[in-house]
């Protein structure tokens, strides 16, 4: 979201199995995303969108409070995000001869099936929650990038969304976004 607002974020990542001092004493309830906005610390995602969304000025084209927008964020961390993570969690963390094949598999259909619903909602607009970009669009991309970079199989059969996937990736917002997924 910082990205497509233009914010400056400076990105720290966390290992969540070993959880440094320094980020438990900022959120004690141990959960990522955490944001320090000078000083000012806001924990989980719903709070950053809508601390940034106080914060910084309000960009007309970017929806960041529809109702739909809101649904496609939800559908992005619960449906695709929960979906998907153990096989980030397993090819990011394990051993490829150690991966528990039924999960990744289920992982797999997950994902094929987000795949498939996102196609077939991709506004006419080339956005995915109407005319304009939204939370939607930020909510989705580095998910999509997340799963890509860890091998989820690619978005060949899937035109509209892979057009969308695309233009976004190669803009500036989309590198900026998934700029911790990019292998440098
Ligand atoms: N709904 C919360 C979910 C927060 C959450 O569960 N984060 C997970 C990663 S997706 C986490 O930090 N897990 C590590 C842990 O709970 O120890 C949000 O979107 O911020």
């Amino acid at each position: 979201m910082a990205a497509f607002k233009g914010l400056a974020l400076e990105l720290q990542d966390i290992d969540t199995q070993h959880k440094p001092d320094c980020f438990l004493a900022l959120n004690p309830a141990g959960t990522v995303p955490v944001l320090d906005d000078s000083g000012e610390i806001v924990c989980g995602s719903e709070e950053i969108v809508r601390h940034l969304s106080a914060v910084a000025p309000i960009d007309r084209n970017l929806d960041l409070e529809s109702n739909a927008a809101w649904e496609w964020h939800d559908y992005a961390n619960s449906v695709l995000g929960d979906g998907t993570k153990q096989w980030v969690f397993q090819h990011r963390d394990g051993s490829p001869d150690d991966l528990d094949e039924a999960l990744m598999a289920r992982c797999e259909s997950n994902w094929l099936a987000s795949l498939a619903f996102v196609e077939s909602k991709i506004d006419e607009g080339g956005w995915l929650a109407g005319p304009q970009p939204s939370l939607a669009d930020c909510a989705v991309f580095p998910r999509l990038a997340l799963g890509l970079r860890y091998g989820l199989p690619r978005l060949d059969t899937y035109p509209s969304l892979r057009a969308w996937y695309e233009s976004l990736a190669r803009s500036k917002v989309g590198l900026r976004a998934s700029a911790w997924v990019t292998p440098k």
